[in-house]
Formats: C-alpha cells, structure tokens, sequence
C-alpha cells in the first residue's frame, strides 16, 4: 500500500504562479516585502527554487499582463523559465484591471468592450501556442454590483458568445480552463459564479473546455469534494487552484484552515484512479499572493502541505472501504478515511525526496541555502537604482 502511494507522488505535479513572488495585496493596501519578485526573471528564479527543493514544481502559470512585456517576445519569456529549470504552464488571461472591463469583460453590455476582450483572450491562446502551454486559464471578474443593474440572462448568453470563439481558437493540444466564484469583486451577481455555471459555459464551448475549481471559491458550507466527484465523473474536471479560506477567497496557505477538506478532495481523485486503473490528466495549480507570510517559504509550505495531504489519501484502504459502503458500516467506512488522514507520511515523504536526491525536509534546505537572503540583498538594491519607491498603504 504504501509503495503505490509513494509512486502516485508523481502524479501530483504542482504548478505555481507567478503573481504569488511578487508584492500583491488585498484592497486595503500591501505589505512590502524586500525578497519579493521585481520581474518575471525574478518570479522565475522563485519558483525553479522552489522546484529544486520539492521536486515536484516543474511548470509556472503566468499572468499574461504582468509576464510579457512588449520588450520581450515569447520564446523569451520561456527560455528564461527553461534557464531555471521550470516550463510555463498556464497562459492566465487578465480582464479585470483595464478600466474598460468597468462593467464586465465578456459580459458587457458594449459588443466593443466583449470584442476587446475576446481578442485578449485569442491573443492569449496564441501566446500558448507561442510557448507551448497546455492550459488557457480564465476566470472572469464579472458581474453586477446592484439589483438591475443588466440582464443576468443576456450576460450568459454573451459568456457563450465569447468562450465559443475562444474554443475555436485553440489547437488541439491546449485545454481552456473556466474558473467560478461566488462573488467579489462583484457584489450583486458574479456571472460565472458556481460549477454549474462553469460547466455548463464549457459544456456549451467545446470538447477541449473544462472547470476549474478554486478550492477558496466556495461558500463556507460547500461540500467541494462533492463538486469534485460530479466534475470526475463527468470527465469535466480541469484542475485545481490551491488555496484556503476562513472566511471569503482569502488565498490563505492550502490546507491552513482545513486540511481534511483538502484530503477528502484527494480522496475523490484517488478513488477514481482507484477504478479507472490511471490517475485523471488534470492540472493541480497553485494560487496564493501572500501579504504576510515570506512568499517562497509560503510557496514550499503549501506544495508540501499538498504532498502530504496527497499521501495520506492515497493510503485509504479502498476494498475495505467499498465493503463497509456496501455493508452500510459507517463507523467503519468513516475510520477508513480518519486513519488514513491521521498516519504520519512524514517516513513515505522522506522515502520518495531521497529517490529524488532533495532534503526530506525542503523548507529547511531553502533555509540553509540563503537563498532568501541573498535575493533580499540583491532586489533592495536592484529596487533603489531603478527608484522604485515603497507604495503608500493605499496603493
Ligand atoms: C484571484 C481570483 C482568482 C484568479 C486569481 C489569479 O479570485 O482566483 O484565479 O486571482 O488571477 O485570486
Ligand atoms: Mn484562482
Ligand atoms: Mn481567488
């Protein structure tokens, strides 16, 4: 049992975003912090050390505004991901900051502002063909912040319009990702808000469109592992963004606040690799941009959080489990999961770093390895010569 779960470590490849090695904030403001990515080089550098000390981080998602730049041409931008040992993964389209997607991006009431946006979203789908992406990520901003304020149905009807022309740009080897939340920063109706919404939208585009679940986009009573077996079962499922919540989309640290969620939706993928004999080809995303904690310390904290959560599922005894179902032994069936979620995998983990040649324990090795202050050092200086001064709280 626990070599098999061991080997399904492989599986669970950790893509991480480049948004989360540079100072972001909440709508409040930001806290600085002297270690933060100043460029894409930097915000690659990031995360290749955070694949060197892990072992399992081989891809970066970039966010099309923030990556490129007019200076610099695709191949660019991904060989200095190569120069770091790391590929691009996710093309991430940006419809939520140009002041044009005032009232909405693809949902908009001007045919204008929705081409715009969709010739964004055909550039960005480029772009990933440009670097060889696989995925083409949208989560949309949209909605209405006051009863009335436009058609609900009128603004599905366009989210067909747009995503169909995006489905019919893609080549056959990328996916589109439709990500849902429920609110914010639309107050009133988010149009893309839940899965449903998202599947259906995908369902509608085309065979090579599929949900994202972001494991923070949910009301704090959602089952997401529910969400997650309907998504499976329908071979719908995308993948994932990491992140947790107490509250709201926090983009707290995965498995923070609730890590036996995180372990029952690993239990979902693990079942169903279970029956169908292979683990789904699904993309398992980071997404967190910490204000507090040190941001690559936070990065390799929740890639082996997820790792760890990851192996104590795979250890569910699964026969046993399907005789207490069927046997309608509950207490027995719920015990299958707790003693599993309670084993310490910490031995299994140490076993499968060792086959990887890294530390067992990778937060201590990027300590040791002063890294973090040596990137401290340099960018304070590197942000003093190009006069980038501290932002105001309210930035
Ligand atoms: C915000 C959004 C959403 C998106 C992410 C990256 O809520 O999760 O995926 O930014 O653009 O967290
Ligand atoms: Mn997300
Ligand atoms: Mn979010």
């Amino acid at each position: 049992m626990s070599d098999a779960a061991i080997e399904s470590l492989d599986q669970l490849k950790i893509e991480l975003p480049s948004w989360g090695f540079a100072d972001t904030g909440t709508r409040f403001g930001k806290f600085l912090q002297e270690g933060a990515a100043i460029d894409t080089a930097d915000k690659f550098a990031d995360a290749g050390k955070v694949n060197e000390v892990t072992a399992c981080c081989p891809t970066v998602a970039v966010h099309v505004l923030w990556d490129f730049s007019e200076s610099q041409t695709p191949k660019t931008v991904a060989e200095i991901a190569t120069e770091n040992g790391i590929r691009i993964g996710s093309i991430n389209a940006n419809l939520f900051q140009d002041q044009k997607y005032k009232l909405g991006s693809f949902g908009n009431p001007d045919a204008a502002i929705r081409q715009r946006a969709l010739q964004h979203c055909l550039d960005c789908i480029q772009l990933g063909q440009d670097v060889d992406s696989a995925y083409f990520t949208l989560w949309f901003a949209d909605g209405t912040n006051y009863p009335g304020q436009d058609s609900i149905r009128e603004r599905k009807r366009r989210f067909q319009e747009g995503l169909r022309a995006c489905h019919a740009k893609l080549s056959l080897e990328q996916i589109m990702l439709v990500e849902y939340k429920p609110f914010e920063p639309a107050f009133y109706h988010t149009d893309v808000a839940d899965w449903g919404m998202s599947y259906l939208l995908c369902k509608d585009a085309g065979p090579q469109a599929k949900t994202l679940v972001d494991t923070g986009h949910h009301y704090m009573s959602q089952n997401i592992e529910q969400i997650v077996a309907w998504l499976l079962d329908e071979d719908m499922l995308g993948g994932f963004h990491f992140n947790d919540r107490r509250y709201a989309d926090d983009d707290l640290t995965l498995g923070s606040i609730d890590p036996y969620q995180i372990f029952r939706i690993f239990c979902e993928i693990h079942a169903y690799a279970n029956e169908c004999g292979k683990y789904p080809d699904i993309a398992y995303m980071v997404d967190q941009s910490h204000n507090l904690k040190p941001k690559i310390e936070a990065m390799i904290q929740t890639v082996t959080t997820a790792q760890d959560l990851w192996l104590k599922a795979a250890l569910v005894d699964r026969d046993a489990l399907r005789g207490f179902q069927q046997a309608g032994a509950i207490v027995d069936a719920e015990n299958a999961l707790k003693s599993a979620f309670h084993t310490n995998v910490h031995p299994l983990l140490s076993e499968w770093r060792a086959s990887k040649g890294i530390d067992a324990d990778p937060l201590r090795a990027y300590r040791e390895s002063g890294y973090g202050e040596r990137i401290a050092s340099e960018r304070a200086k590197r942000r003093k010569a190009l006069g980038i001064k501290s932002e105001t709280a309210y930035a």
